[in-house]
């Protein structure tokens, strides 16, 4: 049976995703995996690899949430040694978002899926394969958030591609 592997997801403008690429272009040492700006996005619900089929059921779930319109401030660069990810995060990250990812993995498990139980840490990965990072000023990046989507990952040579299955504007 096909598989898709899915994931929601928060998406930014390229405006937003430009400033981002310059900062992980500053910050990620030059042997590093920079994402490519259009590929750059916030995870709500990770899901993973399920039978095409499942597909309506999942796009439910995004039907069914509540997609907030609120201001995120990007103004944290962190760097995780375990997994060498350069991320791009918030001090301050709106309840939204957090209420959000709750509501999503919440009915995402009321259809059957089964989630890794990790706690939601907002984090936009700038880079892989990063071993590890400059210490650069992370000047605060603005991102007017107004929906979501339902991403399809695709496995390629040179990184991930990803598709929009479903947009969720906020109301
Ligand atoms: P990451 O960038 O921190 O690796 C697509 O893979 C998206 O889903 C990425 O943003 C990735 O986060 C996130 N994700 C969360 N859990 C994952 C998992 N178990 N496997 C792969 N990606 C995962």
């Amino acid at each position: 049976m096909p598989t898709v592997r899915v994931f929601f997801a928060l998406w930014p403008d390229a405006t937003v995703a430009s400033a981002l690429s310059r900062i992980a272009r500053r910050a990620a040492p030059p042997d590093a995996r920079l994402m490519r700006a259009q590929t750059l996005h916030l995870t709500l619900a990770f899901i993973g690899d399920v039978p095409a089929e499942r597909l309506p059921a999942i796009e439910a779930v995004g039907d069914q949430a509540v997609w907030p319109r609120c201001l995120l401030r990007l103004d944290q660069l962190g760097h995780w040694p375990h997994n060498q990810i350069l991320w791009a995060g918030s001090l301050a990250p709106p309840d939204a978002l957090a209420e959000l990812a709750n509501a999503l993995s919440d009915g995402l498990r009321a259809i059957g899926m089964t989630l890794a139980p990790r706690p939601f840490v907002p984090h936009i990965t700038l880079a892989r394969r990063c071993r590890h990072a400059a210490a650069v000023d992370m000047p605060p990046v603005d991102w007017s958030v107004e929906g979501g989507v339902l991403a399809v990952s695709q496995r390629a040579p040179t990184g991930a591609r990803y598709l929009m299955r479903r947009r969720w504007p906020a109301p």
